[in-house]
């Protein structure tokens, strides 16, 4: 076989003879040629790993082709450049994905399959990097995917965790935390770049010094110095030539600080400073918002962004030039404040390494950074104690300190002794024992500041951000989620994905969403609509059976398929949820004969270890379950399933097998959602409240293929600020006291009154986020729901319309806006 480097002319796929041919033939000669010289092996004894390997490598070496020749075109023409900067990005299994954006998904199973390998085991096969946790991490690997599409030269800049999020398992209805070991098999996407590595300095003093020119500085003494290595991972566009790198760093003991100890005979020191540099990159923190002050969660977060500000600093000085002009070729987006302190990192690096003055720092500084705001929930805003940031961060300290004399001596002259209004905006909290408001530096640090939807971008201008919108309106954006098509329709749903492009004539609406328009005329299509259940009952069909699979529970794919699957939280409501399982239930135990739409609830989600409440609502789950499905009288009309280890892997089972998709957090809590649109793209339909981007979803299917219910944002405010008394619902609505009551009786804890005490006591006497005060709407509006599925035809149309109108969601979309609005970045088109 030939091994012929790739051709020199980068901007066609080169001929089949060279190793990276795009025909069936050219793909089994690539596929056999990686299991033989990649795995050594043949074919006869290759095991499903060996033959998942092998594809992985045929994959990646046609991704490479377009990777370099990316990457030289983006060096040549000096092409403005994004770095988003994120500590999570939740990738999901990437050999599909990467076949579908080769265009070759189709072809690469064919000549797979004519090598007798059975591609689904292959792909059951693959481990997915799971460095994220829920919505933000998975938010930005939509990013990644759209940025390529949308030919933005840009770089994703994370941490190589070495164990992403817990796998979760349910034991006695319980979740148990399983350590995830993404790594053990090796990870075929990505390289090793051991040249590319920086040192990132922890802890010690700094001192005062003069330069020759006689001019003050500061040098930082660090009391310990570790290095980050760069592992490349490239991001392939749909239907184009770009490919984009995703740049994580791993943490290692330098090897110059090793030979330092053992000199003078330190063995086990030595040791133990390796050890201790390995761990900041050891492990992602499960929680979706902060664990009060962990030190290596900051130790982690300024390891990232060191790196990358030092990488970004060289890769200007390698095409560029001058750093004056840094922020002409570089847009750093802030996702979220994990990354942060690269603002206080790029002014550090300007004045101390780089000799630039305090003033020209800043201004570049400030043209550099856009930062997006992902929550509203005060206890989720970041904020390091000050003792903590200072041991480990002294020079920042400093820096931030001068930020913030600098900031508020702006404010002291725009609103002339307004104290109050200058302690709420400072950096630094001194009203809870000194800490350093996170969030409140990236908004000082950036040219822009955005909400991730409508309501969520509204609602920080007026509330957390009030006083910085006040003195600066024209930084705040609004940018809607999107979420890419092409992993949750195209890799996803490959039979509506068939469907939609048989009855569109076309598949240009992979690639420009808007064009699912074209199935509205066919709406109504009795032909359209028949296949349109052919598809939803097969994937319905697919998830029951994994679903008895892996939890025991049989679920008849003909039911009424009602998913909620995401963190568990209690403002996202699991338990509204639970509170219309045991409605029903209790309706079909007082009248046997009373007929029902059958329905399967699907739950999905991850708690945070440390989140008690959030745990006992999944042994709620699970509990409630058990005596559902146990029971002969009910067990017709009732299931209840939990989906073990809910990921993106597993998401991809959901999504297209949901009826009615639940989005049910009380308004004003969730900031966007982005299940909401996975769910609406392959045809469910919502049933949600009116926040975070579900009032947007349902502005563009249409209010009536939409279930709205329960209270808007403004009507939870005006109720909060009334005096909230949720004793007082309980004890006025009999149904809703005997469902509650039902659980505190031990029907579901085997007689045992306590077990769920603290979450129907929490509910009575104090309900934070007001389940009782939406209970009675969300079960009215059940009813609506099931009123509509009785009437097939009418939910088909509904569903295909949902499918048709949600063009607004894709992530292509919400990058196209930050390139235009916020970033000024234009696309760079390759040849070919
Ligand atoms: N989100 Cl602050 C997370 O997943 N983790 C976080 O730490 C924070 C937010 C979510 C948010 O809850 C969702 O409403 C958004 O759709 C998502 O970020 C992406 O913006």
């Amino acid at each position: 076989s030939t091994r012929s480097p790739a051709t020199a002319a980068p901007s066609n796929d080169p001929p089949e003879q060279t190793r990276t041919g795009m025909s069936k033939a050219a793909l089994k000669q690539a596929y056999i040629d990686n299991l033989f010289y990649i795995q050594g092996r043949f074919r006869d004894v290759a095991s499903t790993y060996d033959l998942y390997m092998a594809a992985a490598f045929t994959a990646r070496d046609r991704m490479l082709e377009r990777w370099v020749e990316s990457a030289q075109v983006y060096k040549t023409s000096h092409a403005r450049t994004l770095c988003y900067l994120s500590a999570e990005y939740l990738l999901g299994p990437q050999l599909t994905q990467n076949l579908v954006n080769l265009g070759i998904a189709k072809v690469a199973r064919a000549a797979a399959e004519e090598l007798s390998v059975d591609f689904n085991a292959i792909l059951e096969e693959e481990v997915e990097p799971g460095l994220g946790s829920g919505g933000l991490g998975r938010l930005a690997a939509c990013y990644l995917d759209s940025l390529a599409t949308q030919r933005i030269p840009a770089i994703g800049y994370g941490i190589r965790y070495e164990f992403g999020i817990f796998d979760q398992v349910i034991q006695d209805g319980w979740q148990v935390e399983r350590s995830d070991n993404w790594l053990r098999n090796g990870n075929p996407w990505e390289l090793p770049r051991p040249k590319i590595s920086f040192a990132v300095r922890y802890g010690g003093h700094t001192e005062q010094t003069r330069d020759q020119e006689g001019r003050s500085r500061v040098r930082w003494v660090p009391e310990m110095v570790i290095k980050g290595v760069a592992y490349d991972t490239p991001i392939l566009g749909y239907g184009v030539r770009n490919a984009n790198l995703l740049r994580l760093w791993k943490s290692e003991a330098p090897e110059s600080f090793d030979f330092q100890t053992f000199n003078v005979g330190d063995y086990y020191g030595a040791v133990h400073a390796k050890i201790e540099a390995e761990t900041i990159s050891k492990v992602l923190y499960p929680n979706d918002e902060p664990e009060a002050g962990k030190e290596l969660r900051l130790k982690q977060q300024y390891f990232f962004v060191s790196c990358s500000m030092q990488d970004m600093i060289r890769l200007h000085r390698n095409t560029v030039g001058p750093l004056e002009t840094i922020h002409q070729k570089f847009v750093v987006q802030l996702n979220d404040t994990h990354p942060a302190l690269a603002i206080a990192e790029l002014m550090r690096l300007l004045v101390d390494e780089q000799a630039m003055t305090w003033e020209q720092a800043w201004s570049i500084t400030r043209q550099t950074f856009c930062y997006t705001n992902h929550t509203l929930l005060p206890e989720a805003l970041e904020t390091w104690s000050l003792a903590l940031f200072e041991r480990l961060l002294p020079r920042h300290l400093e820096i931030i300190y001068a930020i913030n004399q600098e900031f508020l001596d702006q404010v002291r002259v725009r609103f002339l002794g307004d104290e109050a209004r200058i302690a709420r905006m400072s950096l630094i909290d001194e009203t809870h024992g000194r800490r350093i408001r996170m969030a409140h530096l990236a908004v000082v640090g950036s040219r822009a500041v955005n909400g991730v939807a409508a309501l969520h971008s509204k609602l920080i201008k007026t509330t957390i951000f009030k006083d910085f919108h006040e003195l600066a309106p024209e930084r705040f954006h609004t940018v809607t989620n999107g979420v890419t098509p092409r992993r949750f329709m195209v890799v996803s749903n490959p039979r509506l994905a068939r469907l939609i492009t048989a009855t569109c004539g076309h598949d240009r609406w992979i690639g420009d969403l808007e064009y699912l328009r074209d199935l509205e005329t066919h709406a109504d299509d009795p032909v359209l609509q028949a296949r349109w259940r052919q598809v939803k009952i097969a994937a319905k069909r697919d998830l029951a059976c994994w679903l008895d699979h892996h939890t025991g529970v049989p679920i008849d794919p003909e039911a009424m398929f009602d998913i909620q699957a995401k963190r568990l939280h209690e403002y996202k409501r699991q338990h509204l949820k639970v509170l219309h399982i045991i409605r029903l239930y209790q309706r079909l135990k007082q009248d046997p004969s009373v007929s029902m739409v059958p329905r399967a609830f699907i739950f999905g989600g991850k708690a945070a270890p440390g989140y008690v409440m959030a745990k006992l609502m999944i042994k709620l789950i699970n509990a409630v379950g058990e005596v559902i499905n146990r029971d002969p009288q009910v067990n017709g009309y009732l299931r209840v399933a939990f989906m073990p280890n809910f990921n993106v892997k597993n998401g991809q089972r959901l999504y297209p097998a949901a009826d009615l998709s639940e989005q049910i957090s009380l308004a004003g809590k969730e900031a966007s959602g982005t299940g909401n649109m996975k769910f609406s793209m392959n045809g469910a339909l919502t049933i949600g409240t009116d926040d975070g981007a579900n009032i947007e979803i349902r502005e563009a299917v249409g209010a009536e293929n939409f279930f709205l219910f329960g209270m808007t944002a403004e009507e939870v405010q005006r109720k909060q600020a009334e005096g909230y008394r949720p004793w007082a619902l309980y004890q006025g609505d009999a149904e809703l006291k005997s469902d509650i009551d039902l659980i505190s009786s031990g029907l579901f804890s085997h007689g045992d009154p306590h077990l769920f005490r603290p979450l129907t006591d929490h509910l009575i006497h104090a309900d934070p986020f007001m389940v009782l005060a939406d209970y009675r709407a969300y079960l009215e509006c059940q009813e609506r729901v099931t009123e509509a599925y009785a009437q097939p035809r009418r939910w088909d149309r509904m569903s295909i319309l949902n499918v048709a109108r949600m063009g607004r969601f894709s992530s292509d979309r919400a990058i196209r806006e930050y390139a235009e609005r916020i970033w000024q970045i234009e696309p760079v088109v390759l040849d070919s």
